[in-house]
């Protein structure tokens, strides 16, 4: 049985774990509104299955699926990924789903964040979210494993990233957003990160990729390889907008320490050349009111740095570009010499506004109860 805890993990001595620590599974949920997704959500169902099947040769993966969809994602998928039944209003497990937390028995919990659809009735990207706000209840209910609910505190799994050791990396952009926390101040908003991921620095840094319709999520941006380790998105083009986001975000890493006072070590990966949405590409999207719309030439929040720590490899987007998916792929390989570093072609999942890490969810190996 799952239950509600009252208290933090912080108190009860459970902290979030770095993503390149061992994995019990990883989490999907399975896409298929057709106005974020384009022609009937077929090619992106496509997509998801290719980069749940590249997680599996790592770690069991179970994929969430609606009722209606549920014989052809089970017939999509190979039989090794587990399909269960789960109510949802779309398919980012990395924002909706649970933050894992383990203690040092190796008990694990989860933070079941409040959620509103990346900014809520101020400019969140869908309405309603009901179901999205259930998803981490769902989860830790299959795998009986205690939740901590932060009911007044909105946030999303993409918009943190945790070294595993006391520091934790964030967005001013994000979590200063108007349609989140606005009852909040910075230093109010540090203390529930300190409470719920029992982290004691917070690193702010401004801005995440450009044109990020979460509101600039850090995932999307930076992350631990390891602790002391930093992948950073990057380019070399000046005049690109993404250039004084990511030099100013290199200045102030540079200049950082984390919690055990190390100096961070710091790898750029370039970005892709940029990528647009086509024509063809708009009009495939159903236009319904409530969403985002995806309209032709509109640029997206492309970035390698979105990828999945599996156990013992690095599942990363690919986009086609002749340039740089091999040069992410040969910095990945460089960074991770002992993971196998797999790409996986991912301009689908762009298309829907995020990429391979928004809409996976590592749980930790900890002895958890079933
Ligand atoms: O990138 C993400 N973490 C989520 C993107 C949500 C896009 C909704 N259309």
């Amino acid at each position: 049985m799952s239950k509600r805890l009252d208290t933090t993990p912080k108190k009860d001595e459970f902290r979030m774990p770095g993503e390149f620590e061992q994995h019990k599974q990883c989490w999907m949920i399975w896409p298929e509104r057709t106005d974020n997704w384009r022609l009937g959500a077929k090619l992106a169902q496509k997509s998801f299955a290719e980069i749940a099947s590249a997680i599996s040769e790592f770690e069991p993966v179970t994929m969430g699926v609606s009722k209606e969809q549920f014989s052809n994602a089970r017939q999509m998928l190979p039989d090794y990924i587990r399909v269960v039944e789960m109510a949802s209003n779309d398919s980012w497990m990395r924002d909706v789903g649970p933050t894992f937390v383990i203690n040092d028995k190796g008990e694990v919990r989860a933070v079941d964040w409040k959620f509103n659809s990346w900014g809520g009735l101020v400019d969140g990207l869908y309405f309603p979210w009901d179901q999205d706000d259930k998803i981490a209840q769902k989860v830790c209910e299959i795998e009986n494993v205690d939740t901590y609910r932060t009911d007044g505190f909105i946030l999303e799994g993409g918009s943190i990233h945790v070294d595993g050791e006391g520091t934790c990396i964030v967005t001013e952009e994000c979590l200063l957003s108007k349609g989140r926390n606005s009852h909040l101040t910075k230093e109010e908003i540090e203390e529930k990160l300190k409470e719920y991921l029992n982290i004691e620095k917070v690193i702010w840094i401004k801005n995440g990729i450009y044109n990020d319709e979460t509101n600039g999520h850090v995932d999307n941006i930076c992350c631990f390889a390891r602790p002391g380790e930093i992948l950073l998105a990057w380019t070399d083009d000046e005049k690109d907008p993404q250039y004084n986001i990511s030099k100013s975000a290199y200045d102030l890493l540079t200049n950082e320490t984390d919690v055990k006072g190390r100096k961070l070590e710091i790898h750029k990966i370039h970005i892709p050349n940029p990528i647009v949405i086509t024509k063809e590409e708009s009009e495939g999207v159903d236009a319904i009111d409530g969403t985002l719309p995806r309209e032709e030439g509109d640029r997206q929040a492309a970035s390698y740095i979105n990828f999945y720590i599996a156990n013992g490899a690095i599942i990363f987007p690919l986009f086609n570009d002749e340039k740089y998916d091999k040069l992410a792929e040969e910095k990945l390989k460089e960074v991770f010499p002992d993971r196998k570093v797999v790409g996986v072609y991912a301009r689908e999942i762009i298309l829907g506004g995020g990429n391979i890490h928004c809409i996976t969810q590592q749980q930790p190996l900890g002895k958890s109860i079933g």
